[in-house]
């Protein structure tokens, strides 16, 4: 740089400093909100006493957020928010013990207006084992409401906060050990609407990430307690929108029509990861990153923070099924964090031409049709598992695991993965090889029904015994197959024994 230009720069820098100094103070509020002096200061005496009679909040449960408070005045508002230790299915057959602000995962969603007055309520039910407290990230004070608001089971907590910022905020349980609170689900959001409220939109949706640690695998049926040391080795076995696996597929998928704006309030509880969050298909129109008051424009993934949110806002203009997903794709496919935004209406072939894919994308994760499989664990553990059961069982979780490749048919694709309908090699494999394939996977040099193959198959270490029982029982007896049934002690035994070598020619 020259030493002129630094001269210049460096005098622009002062007249700056001085155009901030000359502004009055208390004139941030005729400033419209969005303006950069709006967002840098507001005093807290700019927005006056609240008016009218005390308001009680409305609040929702995921994925519904409150009406927009519609108001051009500040208020005093009520919440009265309660927390509730309860299990609850985080996957289908597994259950695990949440703690949460008003009985679900994310928390209820709190909507306010700047400047609001908000007498803010935390009531512990009876039957906690648990104290609690909340810290919210839209709170101007120590903690963010923690100290004042810690309750015991039983008892309730009162204080009161002036909403000095917009911005859509994290809310969490800040009570020791903090991280295992947030891990059980002790989050939410609350936004804070701008004086002049946010622009209309067709819907709004809340939607929050969590990373959850359970002590047994991904799926493992049963009760899962929460795991200390994978939260500390941050080491999720879940990651979900949320709180439970399919929250937004199936049935709970959000809707919108064609031609529709849809507005997101995105939050990461974390207590871990960070968040790519990403809509398969979509762009955002518009991103307020970090809950910021700026907004980005063409956005494809946005960053979201552990304690931190966004809202994302884009234009359907394509009907089909758009995915959620945390672009770190394997906590997606393998961890639970997805979810399905369906629109309707007509094509729009001058925008995209068609052909949907999403079913063979995104296997049985895009319908929660799992019954079977949590039957079968349920008739296992009774002991009154019959071969009908496995087989249903089975299907479906060859439709989430095996399909894609060997394909629903077992008719495989030639040359690159084998069938499993009528395979002469399948037929030939003693059972504990058989067994030792989804198990530990298989390379090398095979033939099946005259045709060489030599690929790669990985294992599918993510399945526990009963279920690769329920899939190879499901194999043996369909497409003409020669029927048979492997029991879980079998495939419990084969996974003691040492993973085959490789095979010879490798
Ligand atoms: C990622 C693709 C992929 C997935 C998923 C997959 N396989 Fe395979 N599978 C292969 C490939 C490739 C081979 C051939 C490996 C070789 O060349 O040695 C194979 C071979 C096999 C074979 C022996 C060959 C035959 O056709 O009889 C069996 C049995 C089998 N797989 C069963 C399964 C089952 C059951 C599942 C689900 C639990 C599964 N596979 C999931 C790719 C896959
Ligand atoms: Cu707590």
């Amino acid at each position: 740089m020259t030493r002129k230009l630094s001269l210049i720069l460096a005098a622009a820098g002062l007249m700056a400093l001085a155009a901030c100094s000359e502004k009055p103070a208390g004139d941030a509020s005729q400033v419209p909100f969005g303006s950069a002096a709006a967002a840098a200061v507001t005093p807290p005496e700019s927005f006056g006493p609240p008016q009218g009679e005390p308001i009680h909040a409305v609040l929702t449960s995921p994925p519904h957020v409150p009406p927009p408070v519609n108001r051009n005045y500040p208020a005093k508002v009520i919440v009265e928010l309660e927390v509730i230790e309860k299990e609850m299915p985080i996957s289908e057959g597994v259950s695990y013990t949440y703690w949460t602000f008003g009985g679900t995962v994310p928390g209820s969603f709190i909507r306010v207006r700047q400047g609001d007055t908000v007498e803010f309520h935390l009531k512990n039910a009876p039957d906690s084992k648990m104290p609690h407290n909340i810290d919210l990230h839209g709170v101007t004070g120590p903690g963010g409401g923690a100290a004042s608001s810690f309750t015991a089971p039983g008892h309730a907590s009162q204080f009161t906060f002036k909403a000095l910022n917009a911005g859509i905020y994290v809310y969490h349980c800040a009570t020791a050990p903090v991280g295992m609170h947030i891990a059980n689900g002790m989050y939410g959001l609350i936004l804070v609407e701008p004086p002049e409220g946010l622009p209309k939109v067709d819907h709004e949706y809340y939607v929050m990430q969590g990373d959850f640690y359970t002590t047994g695998k991904y799926r493992e049926k049963g009760h899962q307690p929460f795991d200390m040391d994978k939260a500390i080795d941050e080491h999720p076995t879940y990651v979900l929108f949320n709180g439970h696996e399919g929250a937004l597929t199936g049935d709970n998928a959000l809707t919108a029509k064609t031609g529709e704006t849809v507005r997101l309030f995105v939050g990461n509880g974390g207590p871990n990861l960070i968040s790519s969050f990403h809509v398969i298909g979509e762009i955002f129109d518009r991103v307020q990153q970090e809950g910021g008051t700026h907004p980005q424009s063409n956005v494809q993934t946005t960053l979201i923070p552990a304690g931190g949110a966004a809202i994302v806002e884009f234009h359907t203009d394509v009907p089909g099924s758009y995915v959620l997903v945390d672009h770190s794709i394997f906590r997606a496919f393998n961890k639970g964090a997805l979810g399905i935004l369906k629109v309707d209406g007509p094509e729009n072939k001058l925008v995209y031409s068609g052909k949907e894919v999403d079913s063979v994308y995104l296997g049985d994760r895009a319908e929660p049709n799992l019954h079977a499989v949590s039957a079968a664990a349920k008739a296992n553990a009774a002991g009154t598992l019959t071969k009908e059961d496995q087989i249903k069982a089975g299907a479906q979780l060859f439709t989430g695991t095996c399909s894609v490749c060997h394909q629903a048919d077992g008719k495989g694709m030639t040359n690159v993965f084998p069938p499993l309908a009528k395979s002469d090699y399948l037929v030939k494999q003693d059972r504990e090889h058989l067994i030792s394939i989804p198990l530990h996977g298989l390379h090398g040099k095979i033939t099946v029904n005259g045709v060489d193959y030599d690929s790669v198959m990985p294992p599918m270490s993510q399945l526990n015994d009963d279920e690769v029982a329920n899939i190879l029982t499901y194999v043996l007896n369909s497409w003409d197959n020669a029927g048979g049934q492997v029991t879980k002690e079998e495939v419990a035994k084969v996974r003691a024994q040492p993973a085959p070598q490789a095979a010879p020619e490798h």
